[in-house]
């Protein structure tokens, strides 16, 4: 028999608010799997005539899958506040001030994949609400180690949750008839050695040096420095790209580019980086920004981005040292 979330949540050592939190996120992200199952037949596909914080075009289904999460995160009552990448401000509900926790969201990424049916996701990250906080952006910006909990979840072939709760990264799969997430991955492990890339190779003439050279030594295969062929993926939502790492190893990257240089990156930080970095480590990846491990990072605003580079240890530790030789040599590939 399969343990259920709720029953792997008693189980899992984490409070019952907490508990009562992430069934009810889980719960969202089942309701958001619905409508993007149904598409167009729902009428959910195309633009929302808006934009977001960012200045990125907003799809029906991100607007929808927003207010879905926001809801009933907040009807669960245990949510003091919660901040979406869709949202310019972190939303505080004025009648659970008192309430022990803080959410943060994106409720669709890789929305460019909605209107072309290829997997996307919803990621979140919980943190604790600090003591006498009830407004503002400040008490969201807590390091990424100091999270509580943070989850997955990908629309693909099957609906599926990862979640941590701080001892490990579990995965779940949506049984459409019962509606019940039941354990499916007890153990997520990603393999330390690995053969396969995950990045937009369009931006190579905008990377720094180090990815620049990482990318040339893995594509001179066994011939090359590393005596090794390589294999690359993009599906170009993190979520399914990275969810591909946990299940069978790979290293994804979305480096700082030259492209914007107000901008360390194109993922965001709180919503991207913090808890996809946290379910990496978790199962046994790492996480790195060019700099330091990306829960490390200060977070300064909400919307802040950060140059990724996640999964398996070996190829991380690679760019780890060609970061740290910093070589600034023009490189051509
Ligand atoms: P969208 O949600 O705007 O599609 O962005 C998705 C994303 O933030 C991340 O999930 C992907 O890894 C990355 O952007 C894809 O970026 P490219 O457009 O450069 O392929």
């Amino acid at each position: 028999m399969r343990r259920d979330l709720e029953a792997w949540l008693k189980d899992s050592g984490a409070g019952e608010d907490l508990q009562t939190l992430l069934l009810a996120a889980a719960g969202a992200c089942a309701k958001i799997s619905a409508l993007v199952r149904a598409g167009e037949l729902a009428g959910v596909l195309g633009s929302a005539g808006t934009g977001n914080v960012q200045g990125e075009v907003q799809k029906t289904l991100d607007v929808l899958a927003n207010d879905v999460m926001l809801k009933m995160c907040r009807d669960a009552g245990v949510l003091a506040g919660a901040a979406s990448e869709e949202e310019d401000e972190p939303v505080w509900f004025g009648d659970r001030a008192g309430a022990p926790y803080l959410m943060l969201f994106d409720p669709l990424d890789g929305s460019s994949n909605i209107d072309v049916n290829v997997s996307i996701g919803t990621i979140i990250s919980v943190l604790e609400r600090p003591d006498g906080a009830g407004s503002g952006v400040g008490p969201f910006l807590q390091k990424g180690r100091q999270q509580k909990a943070a989850a997955y979840s990908v629309y693909g072939p099957q609906t599926q949750l990862i979640v941590t709760v701080g001892k490990g990264a579990t995965g779940f799969t949506l049984d459409a008839e019962s509606g019940r997430w039941l354990e499916t991955a007890p153990k997520m492990a990603i393999p330390e050695a690995t053969r396969e890339f995950s990045i937009n190779m369009s931006n190579m003439r905008h990377w720094e040096s180090p990815v620049m050279l990482y990318i040339r030594d893995c594509l001179a295969g066994k011939q090359g420095p590393r005596g090794k062929d390589f294999n690359m993926r993009w599906v170009a939502a993190m979520v399914a790209d990275v969810h591909r790492i946990m299940s069978r190893g790979g290293v994804f990257m979305y480096p700082r580019d030259a492209r914007d240089p107000s901008k360390p990156g194109k993922l965001r930080l709180m919503y991207e980086g913090n808890p996809m970095s946290l379910l990496v480590e978790q199962a046994g990846g790492a996480a790195f920004n060019g700099i330091e491990d990306i829960l490390d990072v200060e977070p300064t605003e909400l919307h802040q981005r950060v140059a990724v580079m996640m999964g398996s240890k070996e190829e991380v530790d690679v760019l780890r040292k060609a970061h740290a030789e910093k070589v600034d040599a023009a490189v051509s590939v």
